[in-house]
């Protein structure tokens, strides 16, 4: 089967990451057309001319273009996951999966983007001090959602929805790198939580994630 799959990301960006990880996984045919965040390649010609958001990740597939992350996941592992391991059908799993999903966009979205923007790339980009104040606030943010995350959505077990991991897994862990990345300490659980990740998910895993972890670095230093 020839591929039209094509993502647009760049891996300083956790749902990039989440995308690319899963076509990796499952190792689906694709292509990976970087769109320089820093430089500002999302605000220009020709990306922009694909989205009128201006933002990444960007999926295409033929003629179908998709401009949210977890629309993109779920798609992909619908049509091209052959071991229906990362999006199940059954509609009782895959509600707990969308569930997450859901939830994650106002909790561990919001507040791991809050800290790693205020704390490391506004400085960069804007040469600013950190915002203290900020990045205090989603930081305490944070150990709520961990407290929730760990509680509610993992509860005994070591991935959502039971012994695999789904896109909301991948997703979480993706999420959850970034204020990690950026100095925030993650409760032993997450931090446990993520070293399942990664063990399922190979090299690929800490490969993707060095790039967000040099980058944080370089600023920080
Ligand atoms: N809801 C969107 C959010 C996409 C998003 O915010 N992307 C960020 C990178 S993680 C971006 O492109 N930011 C560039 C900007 O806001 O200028 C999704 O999940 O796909």
């Amino acid at each position: 089967m020839t591929s039209t799959l094509t993502l647009f990301v760049d891996h300083l960006s956790q749902p990039c990451r989440a995308l690319s990880l899963l076509c990796r996984t499952i190792k689906v045919q694709h292509h990976e057309k970087y769109v320089q965040l820093i430089k500002g390649e999302h605000l220009r010609q020709p990306f922009a001319e694909l989205t009128p958001f201006r933002k990444i990740p960007v999926v295409q597939d033929g003629n179908l273009l998709i401009l949210e992350s977890c629309a993109a996941l779920r798609y992909i592992a619908d049509k091209y996951d052959t071991s229906n391991q990362w999006y199940p059908k059954p509609p009782s799993v895959r509600a707990k999966v969308d569930e997450y999903l859901d939830w994650q966009h106002t909790n561990t979205r919001a507040h791991g983007v809050g800290y790693f923007t205020n704390k490391v790339l506004f400085p960069f980009l804007k040469k600013t001090p950190p915002d203290l104040k900020a990045i205090s606030e989603h930081s305490k943010e944070l150990d709520r959602v961990e407290k929730q995350f760990t509680s509610y959505f993992l509860g005994p077990r070591p991935f959502i929805t039971g012994d695999s991991p789904t896109i909301a897994d991948l997703v979480a862990a993706c999420e959850f790198e970034q204020p990690l990345a950026g100095g925030h300490q993650l409760s032993p659980p997450v931090m446990e939580f993520l070293g399942r990740v990664k063990s399922v998910i190979g090299p690929e895993y800490e490969d993707l994630h060095n790039v967000v972890r040099k980058f944080a670095n370089k600023v920080l230093s």
